[in-house]
């Protein structure tokens, strides 16, 4: 198995990707996909969400992150087969592809709600240096709920993913930025965008709206992983999923 294999099998072919969406992600650093969660998948994803935070109260996000005024979850590849087709969607692997360019794999799937009051991250970049000529990391958020901008939707700053890391050329990475938008779309459709483009979550100010959200992340083959799947892999997830999507997980022992 080889990344064009994988992404072959999975449907993930150059033609999956639109030219308008090649073009945002090449100038402006993300683009939208809208309608890829359908209305029974996001029942069962929102279903998942809630069980699972539930279940996993005060540690839940631990594997990878907890952070203060959010609910997070971690290592969502063996928390339910519902997760399955996430990591290994068709349109959403070919914008990866489009961006990290070369062979590539999960670095970690994770979930994210800011809470009335809390959500706000400062402009930040995964990728923790400054663009060196190549982008190592791409992410996709997953809209479990609608994005508002009041509910702590995604902030961007379109054209950055080129610039140095924000912390190299901001003052205030937590201060409005002239030029960041805002992801405001429908539940069911997916944000990818470069993670070398400077974002952050925005503060839910309503009185009560959820904004749950998936991060699928994903990085160039020859770095780490956000999680070592290969640690965190149950037996059911393995014996389940394709090989394709092991390859994308990077779980086989050569
Ligand atoms: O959930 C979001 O809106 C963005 C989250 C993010 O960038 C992060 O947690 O690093």
């Amino acid at each position: 198995m080889n990344i064009t294999h994988a992404l072959g099998e999975l449907g993930a072919t150059p033609d999956a990707i639109r030219e308008e969406h090649r073009r945002d992600l090449d100038e402006r650093g993300y683009t939208l996909l809208p309608g890829i969660i359908d209305t029974a998948w996001l029942e069962d994803l929102r279903t998942h969400f809630e069980e699972l935070c539930q279940r996993e109260g005060p540690g839940a996000g631990i594997e990878v992150h907890q952070e203060k005024g959010t609910r997070r979850l971690s290592d969502l590849v063996n928390k339910g087969a519902v997760f399955d087709r996430v990591y290994t969607h068709p349109q959403v692997l070919a914008c990866i592809h489009h961006v990290i360019g070369r062979d590539f794999k999960l670095s970690s799937l994770n979930a994210r709600d800011a809470l009335p009051g809390e959500g706000l991250q400062g402009l930040h970049a995964d990728w923790g240096a400054d663009y060196d000529g190549q982008f190592h990391v791409c992410n996709s958020v997953w809209l479990l709920d609608d994005f508002n901008r009041d509910n702590g939707c995604t902030r961007l700053v379109p054209g950055s993913h080129k610039k140095p890391h924000p912390s190299n050329a901001l003052n205030d990475t937590s201060a409005p930025h002239p030029d960041e938008e805002y992801v405001i779309a429908p539940a069911g459709s997916v944000a990818v965008f470069n993670s070398h483009t400077w974002h952050g979550g925005t503060m839910n100010t309503s009185s009560g709206l959820q904004r749950r959200a998936l991060h699928c992340y994903y990085t160039a083959r020859e770095h780490r992983q956000q999680l070592d799947q290969r640690a965190y892999l149950r037996y059911e997830t393995f014996k389940r999923i394709a090989p394709a999507a092991r390859y994308i997980l990077d779980v086989d022992v050569e």
